[in-house]
């Protein structure tokens, strides 16, 4: 892997795109660097509890210093592809959203800059989107003759609700930081130059409780969403009485009845 870079910090994965020549933008090779990045995470559960997702910066040809998580999918490589191709790619592509959206860990998108049509459809694939105060968000497509392909019309109108959804895919309209928040596209708002210490603080305070116990709610969350509110209670009952056969719960009571702090083993 060369644009996809994983570094480790306790139990804390950051996972950096950095393809700055293009702005981050994704092509077929760096959708595969990423999914093996989380293929390989998913072989270290019991040390990974919690992802950062996150791009880089460069210094443009003017000298600026720009930011970008991903500002799309590699448009030189799209350009010419036939229908049959832009199947593939779209399903290729929406296989590793789906690798996100389900990893067995909280992924948290931490948006230093540009997060503009396959860049926002990823970030919305993670359980979290926090964003610099310069961050941009947007669904572009329209305006270069396609739709959004990697979920982004479907994981879009379930953030922010249809009509939101609708306004921004058809204008095609960038939005700041602060608009992102006011929808709910965005979680949080941090200033740029904290923003990955944000994200770390929060990935390591979720990596701090029982991470069985987290992973459940992700799927009773994940789950449940799809489902109408009855068959929803079930699979929450489901997950919640899963938590009673782990030593991750013993060890979290007694500890609180004991007044002290838990140690969780990820059993
Ligand atoms: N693809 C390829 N190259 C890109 C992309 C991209 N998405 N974005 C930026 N670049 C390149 C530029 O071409 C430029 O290259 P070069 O230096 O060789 O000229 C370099 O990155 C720097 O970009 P700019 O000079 O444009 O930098 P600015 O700071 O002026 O602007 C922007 C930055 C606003 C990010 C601007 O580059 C831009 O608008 N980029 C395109 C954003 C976009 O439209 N994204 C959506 C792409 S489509 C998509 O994601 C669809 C996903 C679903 C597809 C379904 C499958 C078939």
């Amino acid at each position: 892997m060369t644009d996809v870079v994983i570094e480790k910090k306790g139990h804390v994965a950051i996972v950096k795109i950095e393809h700055m020549k293009a702005m981050n933008a994704l092509s077929t090779d760096m959708y595969a660097q990423l999914e093996e990045a989380f293929d390989e995470l998913a072989k270290d559960l019991d040390n990974v509890y919690a992802v950062v997702l996150t791009g880089s910066s460069t210094v443009n040809k003017k000298g600026k210093t720009v930011n970008s998580f991903v500002a799309g999918a590699d448009i030189s490589e799209m350009a010419t592809k036939t229908c049959a191709e832009g199947k593939l790619f779209g399903n290729e592509s929406n296989r590793v959203c789906w690798k996100i959206e389900n990893f067995k860990r909280p992924v948290i998108a931490a948006i230093n800059g540009f997060c503009l049509g396959g860049g926002n459809e990823l970030a919305m694939a993670c359980d979290l989107i926090l964003a610099g105060e310069k961050a941009k968000f947007g669904q572009p497509e329209t305006g270069l003759g396609i739709t959004p392909g990697f979920s982004g019309t479907q994981r879009l109108l379930r953030r922010v609700g249809v009509s939101k959804a609708k306004e921004l895919i058809y204008t095609g309209r960038m939005i700041d930081a602060q608009e992102a928040l006011q929808i709910g596209l965005a979680d949080h708002i941090y200033p740029d130059d904290q923003l990955q210490t944000e994200a770390l603080a929060m990935a390591k305070k979720i990596a701090a409780n029982a991470p069985v116990a987290v992973r459940y709610a992700k799927c009773a969350i994940n789950e449940g969403a799809q489902a109408d509110i009855d068959t929803a209670i079930t699979i929450e009952n489901k997950w919640f009485s899963k938590c009673f056969a782990t030593q991750d719960q013993k060890e979290g009571m007694q500890a609180f009845l004991e007044k002290r702090k838990a140690t969780f083993l990820n059993k």
